[in-house]
């Protein structure tokens, strides 16, 4: 499962390096190439990869797409490891990118990577119908702005230190963490102009497998090791982080997690074999050890 992460990681870097290679210099261009290129998992690439092959569509055909989710996906980690909000110095093994390249530098580089995402979609090499291209356009704003990512950083904030019941938890992991997965799974479905049906089943696996990752990331928080997850562990506790452990403890989380997990693969087995390798994707999330 690694080898199949990875070799659509080395693709989608391939392709992010070509661009960034074809924009005009700026002193940001340093601090955006850090936080995209030098490490990640870069497993969002790989659900819309895996995703895109129950619709028969080539991987050449979305990795515009995988480069523009990860690019946000970058800006929202900058943003994440700022001292105004989690404050953390060690991202992905490495120092944080404010802490590379100072906190403006940091702010403007994410902010840049954010365009960055939409310029790369809007590209005339990314050869697609143009109406195509602006439902794209805004199911990515919708699931970044503040009834997405930004929205779900907001509540992850100000739930800190406080005792946050259960449905407000998931609420606020399906928006910070889900929504960048639901346009993972989402964007195929529409590049191959599926009906609204199977775009809303696509939209709710998507934020179901983003809530999964989470789940798993709190879990590894707890459980994992420092050198393997690339940065600190046991953060959550520290902060005072509103999580599904601290609520339900490790054991009935994992639990909820596998059962959520079963519920998933359920919904994708009915794709057969076409659905294979984003199920073991959707393994591999819960298994994990970084
Ligand atoms: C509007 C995009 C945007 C951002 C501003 C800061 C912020 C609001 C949102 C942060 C959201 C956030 C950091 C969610 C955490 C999601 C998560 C589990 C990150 C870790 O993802 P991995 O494991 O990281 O895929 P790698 O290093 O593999 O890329």
């Amino acid at each position: 499962m690694t080898k199949n992460i990875k070799k659509n990681a080395i693709q989608v870097d391939i392709f992010l390096k070509k661009f960034f290679k074809n924009q005009k210099k700026s002193n940001l261009l340093a601090p955006m190439k850090y936080s995209t290129l030098f490490g990640g998992k870069k497993i969002r690439s790989s659900i819309i990869i895996e995703t895109s092959k129950i619709f028969k569509l080539d991987r050449k055909k979305v990795i515009q797409i995988c480069a523009a989710v990860e690019c946000i996906h970058s800006y929202s980690l900058i943003h994440d490891d700022l001292p105004c909000m989690d404050n953390d110095k060690l991202r992905r093994g490495k120092p944080s990118t404010h802490i590379k390249f100072g906190e403006s530098t940091a702010i403007l580089a994410g902010n840049s990577l954010l365009t960055l995402a939409f310029e790369i979609i809007a590209d005339k090499r990314f050869n697609i119908n143009p109406k195509t291209k602006v439902i794209l356009f805004k199911e990515l704003s919708e699931c970044a702005g503040h009834l997405g990512i930004a929205g779900g950083q907001f509540l992850d904030l100000s739930y800190e230190k406080r005792k946050v019941n259960f449905s407000n938890i998931i609420n606020m992991q399906k928006k910070k963490t889900g929504k960048l997965f639901q346009f993972c799974c989402l964007a195929p479905a529409i590049l191959s102009n599926s009906n609204n049906k199977i775009k809303k089943e696509f939209s709710i696996l998507g934020e179901e497998i983003g809530l999964l990752f989470q789940i798993a990331d709190d879990l590894l928080d707890l459980k994992g090791n420092k050198k393997n997850v690339g940065k600190p562990v046991n953060n959550d506790k520290k902060k005072g982080k509103s999580t599904l452990i601290k609520l339900l403890g490790y054991k009935e989380t994992l639990e909820f997690a596998f059962k959520r997990k079963k519920l998933i693969i359920q919904k994708l087995n009915k794709y057969g074999n076409k659905s294979n390798k984003l199920i073991d994707m959707i393994n591999f999330i819960l298994n994990r050890t970084y």
